[in-house]
This record gives C-alpha cells, sequence and structure tokens, in this order.
C-alpha cells in the first residue's frame, strides 16, 4: 500500500512553495518516513527546527511541534528546546548557508556539546532563497550573483567540520536514493548524541541554470559524480579523493552527551542549595 504522507504533513499548506523538481520534497518525504520507523508519536514526542531559506519550510510542512526561527540560530532554539525537554526528539533543519554560514557558529558548538538532537544539513550547495549567493559548499569556479566571475572561495566539507567540531554522529548522504536517505536518517535519529547529516541536494533553479546543469536530472547527474560509498572512497588515491564526497556513515561513537551531564550537575548544585538553605537555617536560630 502507498505510504500516507498527509497524516504528517499540514495539507492545508500544500503545494510547496518549492520549486518543480527541488530535492527538498524528497528529503521531507524521507523524513517523515524515517519518523514513522522511529514509531514516534508527532505530537508528543518531535520537535522540527528549521531556519529561514527554502529548507527552513520544513518547520512549515510538517505537522508536529515546530519552530521556524531566525536565519542561522536553528541549533540556538533546539538546544533550549531539548534542555527543558530532554524527553522529546529534537531534529534540525538548516539550509548550507543557515547551518554553516551564519549560523556555523552554532552548530560546531552543538556538535562539540554532543547534546542530543539530529541536525539535517540540506546542502544544495548555494543560497537557495535569496537567489544565488556563494554559500560556505559552494564549489570553486561555480557562478555565483555575487562571484558572478566563478566563486574563489574554498569549499567546506560539511562532514569533516562536524567530525572536528566533535559530533559523535556523522554522515553523508544525497537525495538521489531515497531509500539509502530513510535509512541513514533513521540511523542517525537511533543514535543519542549530536547526529550530523549533510544531505546533498539539487537546486537547478538558483546553482544548476547558471553552471551547465538547468535542469533537475542534469543537476543530479552531477551530484553523483561527486559522490561515492565511504568503502569506494577509500579505495581511491588521495588526488583522487579530492572533490569527492564519500557516503554513508562516517562517524558513530559513544560520546558524553549534554542532557546527561546537565541533568547531573543539576542534581548536584540541588543538594548544595538544600544543604546551604539548612546551614542558614541553623545560623538564623
Ligand atoms: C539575519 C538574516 N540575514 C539574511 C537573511 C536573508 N536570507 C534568507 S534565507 C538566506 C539564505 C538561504 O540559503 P540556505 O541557508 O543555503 O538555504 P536554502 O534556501 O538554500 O534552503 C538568506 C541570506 C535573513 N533572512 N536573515
Amino acid at each position: 500500500m502507498a505510504f500516507n504522507y498527509d497524516k504528517y504533513l499540514r495539507v492545508e499548506k500544500m503545494p510547496t512553495l518549492w520549486c518543480w523538481g527541488c530535492g527538498d520534497g524528497v528529503i521531507l518525504k524521507a523524513t517523515i518516513r524515517a519518523m514513522e520507523k522511529m514509531g514516534w508519536d508527532l505530537d508528543k514526542e518531535v520537535c522540527v527546527v528549521s531556519g529561514i531559506g527554502c529548507s527552513g519550510r520544513f518547520s512549515s510542512y510538517i505537522d508536529c511541534n515546530t519552530v521556524h526561527t531566525t536565519h542561522g540560530r536553528t541549533v540556538a532554539y533546539a538546544t533550549g528546546i531539548k534542555l527543558a525537554n530532554p524527553h522529546i526528539n529534537v531534529v534540525v533543519v538548516a539550509g548550507d548557508g543557515d547551518g554553516l554560514a551564519i549560523g556555523g557558529n552554532h552548530t560546531i558548538h552543538g556538535c562539540r556539546r554532543n547534546i542530543d538532537m539530529n541536525f539535517i544539513l540540506i546542502n544544495n550547495f548555494i543560497y537557495g532563497l535569496t537567489n544565488s549567493q556563494t554559500s560556505p559548499t559552494t564549489p570553486k569556479g561555480m557562478w555565483t550573483v555575487s562571484q558572478k566571475n566563478g566563486n574563489i572561495d574554498p569549499t567546506f566539507n560539511a562532514c569533516d567540520l562536524a567530525i572536528g567540531a566533535g559530533a559523535s554522529f556523522v554522515a553523508r548522504e544525497s537525495m538521489l536514493d531515497p531509500k539509502k536517505l530513510e535509512k541513514i536518517l533513521v540511523k542517525g535519529f537511533k543514535h543519542k548524541g549530536f547526529s550530523f547529516m549533510d544531505i546533498m541536494s539539487n537546486c537547478h533553479i538558483n546553482l544548476g541554470r547558471k553552471n551547465k546543469m538547468a535542469n533537475a536530472m542534469e543537476n543530479l547527474e552531477w551530484i553523483d559524480s561527486i559522490t561515492l560509498p565511504l568503502k569506494k572512497w577509500e579505495a581511491l588515491s588521495e588526488e583522487e579523493q579530492l572533490n569527492k564526497f564519500p557516503t554513508g556513515v562516517l562517524r558513530e561513537v559513544e560520546q558524553e552527551e549534554y542532557c546527561d551531564m546537565y541533568a547531573e550537575i543539576q542534581k548536584a548544585a540541588q543538594g548544595k542549595r538544600a544543604k546551604i538553605t539548612q546551614d542558614d537555617f541553623a545560623k538564623k536560630i
């Protein structure tokens, strides 16, 4: 039987604002299927936090507790939400501009703290919503509206950044294979700690048109040409590895989680406070 997405969507908001053929819809559907696989009660156990951008529309379309925050501040909001409600599953959705440029600071510190949340980076290599400015993942040489003669900025490898910053689960997938994508999301959702998932996606309108990938298929073929499974990537020479991105789980370790540490310290502090109160009381009599 066909999967019933309607029960997870705010159908009154359909059709989406996304361009025809945009990968965001594929990622949204894979996320919904992954949440269903997890058996999460979307009303009680899930909060989706997204920033500003085409990717930011996630929180408008998915029917659960949602927060559509300011540009780049997803992890900051999500941290507060998770600390106040450690029992809920927090899913952050951010674009490459949102999560790595204006919000890069928050993202690396979320990784460093290893707070239990699921960070989905929708990496379309460009500022989509605002029409083609260079983002931290735009490949060198590509046309952008802010670098019309070709981008000269060195490119962030998002997963390397997350690993360096201390995220305990780091994975990459593209939206070319929705089943694989769903599986990686489930793995990330199951992991306790900061799960960083770099999901490569197309933006044939704002990246592709000016970079010889004028339709979704051409943009997807390019993503296909720069990604390959980790094992195959490892078999390449160092030179061949340059500008190719390994997919699959790149890091998965057990590491102390921030909410647990916070709960411990709170318990300890409460004990101390109680003691001080008793002492103060004793002094008074
Ligand atoms: C503080 C602030 N600066 C700039 C903007 C304008 N702005 C909105 S979305 C966006 C970039 C979106 O690109 P990305 O995060 O990659 O997401 P995409 O649209 O590609 O999904 C920018 C610069 C804003 N809304 N707020």
